[in-house]
């Protein structure tokens, strides 16, 4: 972002695309960590906070017709996605940058439905342990939270694929997965198939979180118009970060999940982010709204110095 730039906050309380509850008080716990007077401390500003809600969903929202089989809370899905849709993309034509507080990842069906006409070759980097490319076929677990970056190529239910017309929203070359080690079978074919670019724990361990980090910007940089960050903090090793609802051992640590978000920042290539699967029901102490709370702040150019 830009120093000019004003942020479009955008709070999304929904949790009902993960298999348990409590990422919908994420934006809460994230708020009282402070995020706003970490953010005014830098000296930007921030134009508007907006919440999602989610309205009252009525079963015909969804034709009986459709086959909605192994696509858990799809009406609901549906409705606060494309809310957060209508929002993201006000903020991205008023040249806002838009900052997304989850919530499930589920919510980048939405995010990433908003922002994709704005941009002719929108990049994505997906920070997760998981790569969330599962169809209703593929799902071990039909949670809607494990799909979102498929939606978004184009590839699942018509009513979650189809959302503000468009589609796909995304080109698989221009995504990057960083952080992955819990990955389905399908997932892992559709990986190899439409060559997305990953760097798994493997490669971070392997060649040091600066490296990939470089790559990745290397990378993205010169095909891409604009670049969307969706971080999720299961990304973290679940000893940094307790409070999320599908923890997995062997993931970033403290300083490797921030460096990650400073050298986006540095780069300055990035037009907006979200934050997700923050689940304050399982934290410890408020670890990981706190450290949700210094992540944003660093891609948004907080500096040790
Ligand atoms: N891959 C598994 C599934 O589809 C687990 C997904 C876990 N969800 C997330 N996404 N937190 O990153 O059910
Ligand atoms: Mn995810
Ligand atoms: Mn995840
Ligand atoms: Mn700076």
């Amino acid at each position: 972002m830009s120093i000019q730039q004003k942020i479009a906050a955008i709070t999304v309380p929904f949790d009902l695309g993960a298999g348990r509850r409590g990422a919908s008080q994420g934006p809460k716990s994230i708020m009282q960590a402070g995020l706003i007077r970490s953010i005014q401390q830098m000296d930007l500003t921030i134009d508007s906070i907006t919440d999602i809600s989610l309205g009252e969903v009525t079963a015909t929202a969804i034709d009986a017709e459709q086959d909605i089989t192994n696509l858990n809370y799809l009406a609901e899905v549906i409705e606060i996605n494309t809310r957060l849709s209508e929002q993201v993309s006000q903020a991205a034509q008023r040249g806002d940058f838009p900052l997304i507080i989850g919530g499930d990842h589920s919510i980048a069906i939405g995010t990433l439905a908003g922002l994709s006409s704005h941009y002719t070759n929108l990049g994505v980097i997906w920070i997760d342990a998981h790569s969330d490319l599962n169809t209703a076929d593929t799902s071990p677990s039909g949670n809607i939270h494990g799909m979102s970056l498929a939606v978004s190529l184009g590839i699942g239910h018509p009513l979650l694929t189809n959302m503000k017309g468009l589609q796909p929203k995304l080109k698989p070359e221009n995504i990057v997965l960083i952080g992955c080690r819990s990955l389905d079978e399908g997932e892992k074919k559709l990986i190899r198939s439409l060559g997305i670019k990953c760097f798994t724990m493997y490669d971070i361990d392997r060649k040091g979180m600066a490296h990939v980090m470089q790559e990745a910007i290397d990378y993205l940089k010169d095909r891409t118009d604009g670049l969307h960050v969706s971080y999720d903090v299961d990304s973290l090793d679940p000893n940094e970060a307790p409070g999320t609802g599908t923890a997995v051992n062997g993931g970033l640590h403290f300083r490797e999940a921030h460096l990650a978000v400073e050298m986006l920042h540095e780069a300055g290539i990035v037009t907006s982010a979200e934050f997700v699967e923050v689940n304050p029901l399982l934290d410890v102490n408020n670890k990981t709204s706190q450290l949700a709370v210094g992540l944003i702040s660093s891609l948004l150019g907080k500096q040790i110095l």
